[in-house]
């Protein structure tokens, strides 16, 4: 073995106190599920904490499961507002019992989990000592638990969840496997973002086991009934020049809408590409999409709307948001102003 010169540079620094989340690693699943139960005692009553989305509720759900019988009550409270049709369709269909942190006592619960997050993403979970977290995002410091259990290599803590179950042999019932199947959907944004093979054979084993109807009613409930109205005006403004569709929708609620619309619009045969806008909150907000062959939205979105305000995405999907005290003539925009900010710009 060659000697390696020793390190001459290396000062010793004062030691800092840096608190590091201590991962334990386990020899295998039975090991990791024998040690997540052994934090719980019969009389326990058990807080899951989440910030609530698809992901984050599934995998809430699945812990109930896991623990419910073996201590007194477990109850999950979520610190954010659900707004998205998507996850307020999710929760009625799957009648998955959630409350506000808010409306809660924390104090009158003795065990603490936090799910698909670290305690430092929010300032409502620093203010708790978890007994156990579960997560898939990298590892951030500053805080510590007697139970971690991170895998940032996972696409879905639903995925982890599932495998837990599977370790007890805890067959999901059709509401929880529909769920879990949606949280690894959702993170993974069907299986384009990476994950790993975990995540798939996870989705392989619970989908013998969901809903589809429910899933696909959960997955196509993307628009308000008070917003149909914008689709009438959307298809009244459409102007379609060489292949590019514009339209411009004026005041909308909420700029989702238009991301609904823009990709309703995308499958318009020979269309390559889609430029939808609305005003919100004073400003300009451009929903771009397009086939991405040969085609860079993100890079487009950049080149129009970059010194002007926000603007960002990929290939195929873009999106722009700029004050309309930075736009000329932003007194009265329409989807000829549309037009006229983008076509300057394919010319060259
Ligand atoms: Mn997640």
């Amino acid at each position: 073995m060659s000697s390696m010169p020793a390190c001459k540079l290396a000062v010793k620094e004062p030691e800092k106190e840096i608190i590091e989340p201590k991962i334990t690693r386990f020899k295998s699943n039975r090991e990791r599920v024998r040690t997540l139960l052994s934090q719980f005692k019969k009389e326990d009553r058990v807080l899951i904490l989440i910030w609530a989305d698809p992901d984050s509720i599934a995998s809430a759900l699945a812990m109930k499961r896991l623990i419910r019988q073996r201590v007194s009550e477990v109850t999950i409270a979520h610190v954010n507002e659900i707004r998205r049709l998507n996850n307020l369709a999710m929760v009625q269909l799957l009648k998955i019992p959630l409350v506000k942190l808010r409306q809660i006592k924390p104090s009158e619960y003795n065990k603490k989990i936090l799910l698909d997050s670290q305690p430092p993403h929010n300032a409502e979970f620093m203010k708790f000592d978890f007994d156990v977290v579960i997560d898939h995002h990298p590892v951030s410091n500053g805080w510590d638990a007697p139970f971690i259990d991170i895998r940032p290599e996972y696409g879905a803590v639903s995925s982890m969840m599932t495998e837990y179950l599977r370790t007890l042999k805890i067959k999901p019932a059709v509401t929880l496997a529909t769920a879990l199947i949606y949280g690894i959907k959702t993170d993974t944004n069907n299986f384009e973002k990476e994950c790993t093979i975990q995540d798939v054979l996870c989705f392989q084993y619970l989908f013998k086991r969901m809903n589809r109807h429910l899933l696909h009613k959960i997955e196509a409930s993307t628009i308000r009934r008070t917003e149909l109205k914008y689709f009438r005006k959307a298809l009244e403004e459409v102007k379609i020049r060489k292949q590019r569709l514009f339209s411009h929708l004026g005041k909308v609620p909420n700029p989702d809408i238009l991301v609904v619309i823009a990709d309703f619009l995308n499958h318009v045969h020979e269309i390559g590409w889609v430029f939808i806008s609305g005003e919100y909150r004073d400003r300009l907000v451009v929903i771009i999409r397009c086939d991405g062959y040969r085609k860079d939205a993100g890079k487009l979105a950049q080149r129009v709307f970059g010194k002007l305000g926000f603007a960002g995405g990929h290939r195929e999907k873009a999106r722009a948001e700029v004050p309309f005290g930075n736009l000329n003539n932003h007194t009265h925009f329409t989807t000829r102003s549309l037009i006229r900010i983008l076509e300057k710009h394919f010319r060259k």
